[in-house]
């Protein structure tokens, strides 16, 4: 796509453009064109002119106020939270949603006191049921027991809001399984596209707002216009509409009609950042897993401005130089880092249902906040209408560690760059010089082991690719850390020095780099999470959790440098672990049951990591598998590696698996972890039959795992009652995304 011989033209505009525009005193330029939140690549553009171009696209408003709230909530509730599934199916009675009690207060406040600036609510999840008032549809709070059908979760919600000074958004699920399943559903029914007047009039039900839109639209499209017309103008100011683009089920070819969805968004809710759409986008994971380079300047091959359908961008590069030449757009769109603070989206239970630890999510914010994205982390009602008591505790101790870590600077009264010391970001620094570098001298020796950098994205955006920060340590400079773009802001994490001077180091840039704020920061290292594995001759190991501290800065083991002095202790008892359980030195043998963990580092305890082993497996054996690819035999299903699997062939009808126990055992429950390396192959529903001869065979129970896909965890099914067997027989009868071949990593029986 790059036409060498109009370099030269292109040159001459570059040069007239740096003329016409800004220079800086020393004469080096901050801006060769004017900024733009997307800007078209032409023909005669070749990589250097495009490095120009993304070094001047900018966030929209609203996307910059996204950013700036950094971190923020998602509330997962509705049927599911009352059915314990990850995806309803639409055809659940209301009733379901028997909600006796609704505390949305004690929602804010944990928000809150976690340092959350917005909460996202499912105000439709893909069952289609509402949990508002909706005058356009009966499936939802308004046939439910709350309030005798009187109650309205959103606008409790809305009020609390309010009231705790956080910002509002709504989840609208464009899938809609009420709609497709329904007789008299609307999804996919195949109506004419007519021109329509949204809202609706609906008789008795006036709106306050009188704005009134004309759309050439299908019944689907006309009543989720509808609705949103309903969220977007009675619930006060909304900030944030998030479009998911995960769809358990599809029906007549239904097509969305964003560019009106758009419209009528721009109208009523100008402050709406829109995800999923040309807003923010889907940082490609919900385990909280963060990329190294997050460039928020990523192309597209059609003018987003105009887009209706967006792919998700799931590559690890996002917006490096090579990705940009081969786009036709350059558009600015930061990534929301989304997981959930439960193991699914849907609150479950208190007791299987595992919670993240404190260390988990303090460490996903400084990832993704401190990596150029914003942390959305979901935290799911109970059946009580109040998030748990773990989960509340979670967010205490979260929000408690943002600020005592990120609360001051120890830059504090440092001798350097007033710009970017100052705290109110309201002043930035242009570094113009060949090699630019930032020195600042601290007003004492100081303990060290976080530094923060923010560039200036409003007015010059990303432009920084590859920076340094070396600390003076017995009279030299070393290098402590090092990492790639900046962006929004960067938290540079590495092992503890003390110093009495730092000096930031810009290698490389797009353009003349632009800082807006430094700082300094020293988080007191907790003994790290544990994490257990368990081998083929059923020997469990208890290992820091590597994702912690997974970084290799320089070479160095920084994990290993950090857990200096750290010991293991564990109980399989059910007891919590101290410092007199058994000290874990080597891999012990451990049969079915549970593992409680704890590291203590320098008399301080970490948070107590607990496993529930399942059934041993080496004397496992297997009789059968219907089919199998290569390297991906049956055997390797309770090989105890989640990275391998069995795989079965694309054209077998049957897809199941046999297994010999060894021995007749009780069993209650089972628990399935698919493949993470693939994703076609998941199975998301299927039948556990049972025999003790192998010959006579009983069927237990059917089981659905939802979201496997986005969520590729262990999924645990509880039988309704326990059974004997020797042998047990899994049969597929469903492959998540419509796949034609089943896979399982493990098996696990309880
Ligand atoms: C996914 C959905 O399918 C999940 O249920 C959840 O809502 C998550 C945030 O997005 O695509």
């Amino acid at each position: 796509m790059i036409a060498p011989k109009k370099y030269g033209y292109f040159l001459s505009i570059i040069t007239l453009c740096i003329w016409l525009t800004s220079c800086t005193p020393k004469g080096k330029p901050t801006l060769a064109l004017s900024t733009e939140n997307t800007m078209a690549l032409d023909n005669d553009d070749i990589e250097d002119s495009v490095r120009i171009k993304a070094a001047h696209i900018v966030p929209s408003k609203n996307q910059f106020e996204a950013l700036k709230d950094e971190f923020i909530a998602f509330v997962h509730f509705g049927p599911n939270t009352f059915t314990r599934m990850e995806w309803g199916n639409g055809m659940e009675d209301p009733a379901i949603f028997n909600l006796k009690n609704l505390n949305t207060d004690q929602w804010c406040q944990a928000m809150k006191d976690a340092g959350m600036k917005k909460v996202i609510i499912t105000a439709k999840h893909h069952d289609g049921f509402v949990l508002w008032q909706s005058r356009y549809t009966k499936h939802g709070v308004m046939s439910s027991p709350y309030k005798n059908g009187e109650g309205d979760v959103v606008k409790e919600l809305a009020a609390s809001c309010k009231k705790y000074g956080i910002k509002l958004g709504v989840y609208l699920s464009p899938a809609d399984l009420y709609q497709i399943e329904n007789s008299a559903g609307l999804y996919g029914n195949l109506s004419k596209y007519t021109k329509r007047t949204i809202p609706r009039k609906v008789e008795g039900r006036p709106f306050e707002n009188k704005t009134t839109f004309e759309f050439e639209v299908d019944d689907y499209n006309e009543y989720f216009l509808n609705q949103l017309f309903e969220l977007l103008t009675e619930y006060g100011p909304i900030d944030e509409v998030w479009f998911d683009g995960a769809h358990p089920k599809r029906k007549g070819n239904q097509q969305y009609k964003y560019r009106d969805w758009k419209k009528l968004i721009t109208a009523l809710a100008p402050n709406a950042v829109v995800f999923g759409k040309e807003g923010t986008r889907w940082c490609g994971n919900e385990a909280g897993a963060t990329r190294d380079t997050e460039w928020n300047v990523v192309p597209y091959d059609e003018d987003p401005r105009t887009m209706n359908l967006f792919a998700d961008i799931t590559d690890e590069d996002v917006g490096s130089m090579k990705k940009l030449v081969a786009g036709k757009f350059l558009h600015y769109q930061p990534a929301e880092t989304n997981t959930s603070i439960r193991e699914g989206w849907f609150y479950r239970d208190d007791t299987d249902q595992k919670v993240r630890t404190t260390d988990d999510v303090f460490d996903i914010y400084e990832r993704s906040v401190g990596g150029n994205s914003i942390f959305l982390l979901n935290i799911p009602p109970n059946r009580e209408g109040e998030f748990s008591d773990q989960d509340v505790q979670v967010l205490k101790e979260t929000g408690q560690r943002i600020k005592e870590t990120y609360g001051v600077s120890l830059l504090d009264g440092a001798d350097g760059p007033k710009e970017l010391l100052e705290k109110d970001n309201k002043t930035h620094l242009i570094l113009q010089d060949a090699e630019p570098i930032v020195e600042v001298t601290l007003p004492k020796a100081t303990k060290i082991n976080r530094f923060l950098v923010q560039e200036h994205v409003e007015v010059y955006g990303e432009r920084v690719s590859e920076h340094a920060l070396d600390a003076w340590i017995n009279d030299e400079w070393k290098e402590v850390a090092s990492a790639t773009n900046i962006g929004y802001k960067r938290i540079l994490r590495f092992p503890e020095i003390e110093t009495t001077k730092l000096r930031l180091r810009i290698l490389a840039s797009r353009y003349t780099p632009v800082l807006q704020h430094i700082s300094a920061h020293y988080f007191k290292s907790r003994p790290p999470q544990l994490q257990f594995s368990r081998n083929s001759k059923g020997e469990v190991s208890i290992v820091p959790k590597m994702s912690d501290f997974g970084w290799n800065p320089n070479g160095e083991n920084a994990g290993a440098n950090l857990n200096k002095g750290m010991q293991i202790f564990y109980t399989t008892d059910g007891q919590v672990p101290n410092s007199s359980s058994s000290l874990f030195t080597d891999p012990f043998v451990f049969g079915e049951g549970e593992v409680k963990a704890v590291a203590i580092m320098n008399g301080e305890k970490g948070s107590t990591a607990t496993f529930r082993f399942g059934i041993p497996k080496m004397s496992w054996t297997l009789v059968e598998s219907s089919s199998a690819q290569k390297k991906h035999e049956g055997e390797l299903l309770f090989d105890e590696n989640p990275n391998t699997y069995w795989q079965s062939q694309e054209n077998d009808g049957n897809k199941s698996v046999v297994i010999d126990l060894g021995e007749e055992l009780e069993i209650s429950a089972f628990a399935y972890t698919p493949p993470t390396s693939i994703s076609k192959s998941m199975i998301e529903k299927g039948t556990i039959f049972s025999s003790l001869d192998g010959k006579v065979w009983t069927q237990q129970d059917s089981f659905t795992f939802g979201n496997l896909i986005n969520d590729p965890t262990q999924r645990t099914f509880r039988f309704n009652k326990k059974f004997q067997a020797r042998y047990i027989k899994l049969q597929a009868n469903e492959i998540a995304g419509n796949g034609l071949k089943a896979a399982i990593a493990e098996l696990d029986f309880y």
